[in-house]
């Protein structure tokens, strides 16, 4: 394990990785306990982004290896299509409780890609269901990511995650602005003051297309992968009440804010926003197996249910939908989470993340910082003529001083596990300010 060798390296196509890079200087992790990780040379690191925003409880947390190992042991897998399990119903009714919507229903998947996808059908056959089957096109926002199904990249508005494909993407797709304006919302702390009614470019697509036309909406309540962007105060109400005029589905993708990243338990709750679907995956069950899944309003299942009984409502699903290992992950986790009282702690340790990274203000190379719950980010200034390196730079630093965060594009990015101290997050900030003053020298 220790010794992978050129060969192996070569193998592995990672995804989201520079490989060239990568395969020059490998950065493998040999073991995860608590809020840190182990590297291969033996060193530890303090784990900044909870694995990539999923891991709240910190790495192989005992009572979660203990749910796992004793759920392989027992049933390893059920078929999910015309068969169940009963651990997975009553994570469903779990789920809908937690979000304070007993009455609505849970469909499994096994990532965020998916769930995207999955919301994105079940919005388009619902109008069909209904009556309403012009009502097919979905709207997206800029620099949104909402994974890379064909459906996620289609509204997803990251360019390069798009450029390649367009041939591959769904029709009938909009894109509302993103919300980030430097000059305006700079170093703001937590929700911007301004730009509420960048959520009024609905009403100009409606406008535009016909509310008759169109099906969703689909956003990231905080737009978490392309920088932790943050919503204006009042945008998300607006664009709410922009969807309930028309007859539009309103979507939140919360497979980052969901289950506790925010400080309670979806960011629906944070904003005190209904939308009518919401897609999670990620912290549902720390990551420990793959789990995604879309909660749907009541009313819209509902109008799925017509038709002889013996037939199929919704023709959708995956092989691992429901899985037994990823269900007893998730009840384990869900006990830590909501009966253990970590999204409280995580909405108690927000303020301390908040004051230290806002405390790197005129720290060199920092142009920005934004924060919201237990996630932040700061952007930096670019290299001349080489965009994205200077992140890279300031993480492999962060990496040699013992601290694992994100970096994309000019972004450098910390979500630590709800676990972690006041202590640990005020020095994970402390390490990155040296970086950051390191790297400017
Ligand atoms: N929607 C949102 C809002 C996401 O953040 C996905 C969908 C896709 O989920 P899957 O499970 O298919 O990857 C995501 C995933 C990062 C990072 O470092 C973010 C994600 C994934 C990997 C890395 O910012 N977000
Ligand atoms: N491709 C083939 C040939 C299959 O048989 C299946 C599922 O049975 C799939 C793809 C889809 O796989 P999954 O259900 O894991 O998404």
């Amino acid at each position: 394990m220790n010794s992978t060798t050129g060969d192996e390296l070569k193998s592995w196509w990672m995804p989201f990785t520079h490989n060239r890079y990568f395969k020059d200087q490998p950065r493998l992790i040999a073991s995860g306990a608590g809020a840190y990780y182990t590297l291969v040379d033996g060193r530890r690191v303090f784990d900044g982004l909870s694995g990539l925003w999923c891991s709240p409880l910190g790495h192989s947390h005992p009572h979660v290896v203990a749910a796992v190992q004793r759920q392989v042991a027992t049933l390893d897998f059920c078929p999910s299509f015309q068969m169940g399990h009963p651990a997975a119903f009553s994570l469903a009714r779990r789920i809908a409780r937690l979000a304070g919507r007993p009455d609505d229903r849970v469909f499994f998947v096994n990532s965020g890609s998916e769930a995207v996808d999955t919301a994105m059908k079940i919005a388009v056959a619902y109008h069909r269901a209904r009556g309403e089957a012009s009502r097919t096109r979905i709207i997206g926002r800029e620099r949104a990511y909402h994974g890379v199904g064909m459906g996620g990249i289609s509204v997803g508005g990251i360019p390069a995650n798009r450029k390649m494909f367009s041939s591959l993407m769904i029709p009938g797709v909009d894109h509302l602005p993103h919300t980030w304006d430097p000059a305006r919302m700079g170093y703001s702390r937590g929700q911007p003051d301004w730009g509420a009614h960048l959520a009024d470019e609905l009403e100009r697509l409606v406008t535009l297309h016909d509310a008759s036309n169109i099906a969703a909406v689909i956003v990231e309540p905080m737009q978490g992968s392309t920088g932790v962007l943050v919503p204006p105060r009042g945008y998300l109400q607006r664009l709410r009440q922009i969807c309930d005029r028309h007859g539009i589905l309103l979507i939140f993708d919360e497979v980052i804010t969901g289950f506790g990243r925010l400080g309670t338990a979806f960011a629906a709750d944070y904003f005190g926003v209904r939308p009518d679907l919401l897609t999670f995956a990620k912290a549902v069950n720390n990551a420990v197996v793959p789990l995604g899944g879309v909660l749907v309003a009541a009313s819209i299942h509902d109008a799925f249910m017509a038709g002889p009984a013996h037939m199929i409502e919704f023709f959708h699903g995956y092989t691992y939908s429901g899985h037994p290992l990823a269900v007893a992950a998730a009840h384990a986790t869900l006990d830590e989470l909501d009966g253990g009282g970590l999204i409280r702690r995580a909405a108690a340790l927000a303020p301390v993340l908040e004051s230290a990274m806002h405390g790197l203000r005129g720290t060199p190379l920092v142009t920005d910082i934004r924060n919201l719950g237990l996630a932040a980010a700061i952007d930096v200034t670019p290299v001349p003529g080489q965009p994205g390196l200077r992140a890279i730079q300031v993480f492999q630093r962060c990496l040699d001083d013992g601290l694992l965060l994100r970096f994309t594009g000019e972004t450098l990015a910390l979500a630590p596990p709800f676990i972690a101290t006041d202590v640990e997050i005020r020095s994970a900030v402390d390490t990155l300010r040296r970086a950051l003053v390191a790297t400017a020298a």
